[in-house]
């Protein structure tokens, strides 16, 4: 659900045994059919090559996915001249598709005529590395623009039009920016629901044009005007190019709407509820930012953590934000952490996690020592599983159920136990202390900040309403 490009390889019975309910046998491939691009049973070994070509070839292109490489064990036993195949032809499969000049022409002349657009980043210019593209377009013409989750750092959170991240948790200034543009020019989206809260009122005054890599999620949700089917890397810069005559007019027309995005950028800041006395999870997370390197790899698991990291923590680059969107899977933060890590090990990398999500995985901690990785993470502990208890609190009249972590374990003994050095805070005296130990050194620690359990995530858009009938939680 958040493109991501994987190759997984899982191991199968011996084929002689297939079909028998031999010991663990399982349908691996049938299992996995719904939930990954595509997905391979090997039984022989002369097919593994272009099995493993074409299964790295289908996770990277058109719309990235997982694929599923399952392999009898007689395979893995087996001996062949291995010669890695050097195309990949594979019917009805298309790849990557090239954009049509014409789709691109229409949206440039979508942009000529209008008064208050908006330019909707998400997971897609992240993943094909059209951020930056995306962001000299944005400085040209003056468009004020809007993340998804998937899409936060696809332009840096620092530039001054950037209005924030729309949607069910989105700011104020980026849910009424949508509801008010006459042109929404959406990159990479998906247009998930989360993001677009009730679909037919999303953008209803909007001329919609919608970049995708994917023909299929094209008028799949939202019903566009403008369709551009194609890779975002030939489609982005072809469009700038023809957008290019037209910037300067653009910039001096669109003027007052970017003047009243930022104003309202101003006036509504994002709030934690801000509840009196324990740490505000809106000031830890703000300090901690101010305390991290500016380009921290932030990861994050699923619940108030999350959102409110993705409207307090400033993402100034693509890929510097990694977090679980489409399944909002809690316990993906720590191994999702550690891969961060790995792959880019001279960079800060900051989990911010939960108390529930983080009990998901933590055997987890013991890897980070044992192959001398260095991840830093924040666990806000309210002793709750905050986010539904929060939806419990406002929309089902407080009653709580099943939402209260009964016996709130410290998570700072358990990762010390693990070998993470840790430390508990609770007082807002002792943040700065906190922090001080958290970034201290370049190894690996933990801080566990408990916050109170009522804290909430605002603005927050009710199931069935528009992204403009936000509640905004300025009641105290
Ligand atoms: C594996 C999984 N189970 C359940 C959920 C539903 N869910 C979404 S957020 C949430 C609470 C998360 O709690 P915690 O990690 O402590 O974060 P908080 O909201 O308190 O910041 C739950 C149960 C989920 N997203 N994933």
């Amino acid at each position: 659900m958040d493109s991501i490009p994987l190759v997984i390889i899982s191991g199968q019975v011996a084929t002689s045994l297939i079909g028998q309910d031999a010991f663990q046998e399982a349908d691996t491939a049938g299992i996995t059919t719904p939930i990954t691009k595509y997905n391979y049973l090997v039984r022989k070994v002369e097919n593994l090559p272009q099995v493993l070509k074409e299964a790295f070839y289908i996770a990277r292109t058109g719309r990235p996915g997982p694929v599923l490489i399952d392999i009898v064990t007689d395979v893995f036993d087996a001996r062949l001249d291995f010669h890695y195949p050097k195309e990949v032809h594979l019917l009805g499969y298309q790849g990557s598709q090239h954009p049509r000049r014409a789709d691109v022409q229409r949206a440039a002349e979508a942009l000529r005529r209008a008064r208050r657009p908006v330019i909707m980043a998400g997971g897609g210019v992240v993943l094909s590395d059209t951020g930056g593209e995306l962001t000299r377009l944005a400085e040209k013409t003056g468009i004020p623009v809007v993340t998804t989750l998937m899409g936060k750092g696809a332009v840096p959170d620092t530039l001054p039009q950037h209005l924030g991240m729309l949607g069910m948790h989105g700011s104020y200034a980026a849910n009424m920016a949508v509801s008010g543009c006459d042109l929404l020019l959406a990159f990479g989206v998906r247009f998930d629901e989360r993001s677009t809260a009730k679909a037919s009122l999303f953008a209803p005054a909007a001329r919609i044009v919608h970049f995708n890599v994917e023909p299929g999620e094209i008028n799949k949700i939202i019903p566009v005007q403008v369709a551009v089917p194609g890779d975002l890397r030939e489609s982005l810069p072809l469009f700038a190019q023809l957008a290019e005559p037209l910037a300067a007019a653009c910039k001096e027309q669109t003027a007052p709407w970017r003047e009243q995005g930022e104003a309202m950028k101003e006036e509504v800041p994002c709030t934690a509820h801000a509840c009196r006395g324990g740490i505000s999870p809106e000031t830890a997370l703000k300090k901690a930012a101010a305390r991290a390197p500016q380009d921290t790899i932030v990861v994050t698991d699923v619940g108030q953590h999350q959102m409110w990291a993705a409207q307090f923590f400033p993402t100034r680059e693509a890929r510097h934000f990694i977090t679980s969107g489409g399944l909002g899977t809690m316990g993906f933060g720590l191994p999702a952490a550690l891969g961060a890590k790995v792959g880019e090990p001279d960079k800060t990398v900051l989990l911010i996690t939960g108390d529930g999500s983080v009990l998901m995985n933590c055997q987890e901690f013991t890897t980070l020592p044992t192959y001398g990785i260095h991840v830093k993470t924040i666990v806000l502990k309210n002793g709750q599983l905050g986010l539904v208890r929060q939806l419990q609190g406002l929309f089902r009249g407080g009653r709580y159920s099943q939402t209260e972590l009964i016996r709130k374990p410290s998570m700072a003994k358990i990762a010390e136990a693990m070998g993470i050095p840790s430390r508990s805070i609770s007082r807002p005296e002792e943040l700065e202390a906190g922090l001080d130990f958290l970034f201290g050194g370049d190894d690996s620690a933990l801080l566990e900040i408990a916050i109170p359990e009522d804290e909430r995530v605002y603005p927050v858009v009710p199931g069935s309403k528009g992204l403009d009938q936000m509640i905004l939680g300025r009641e105290g």
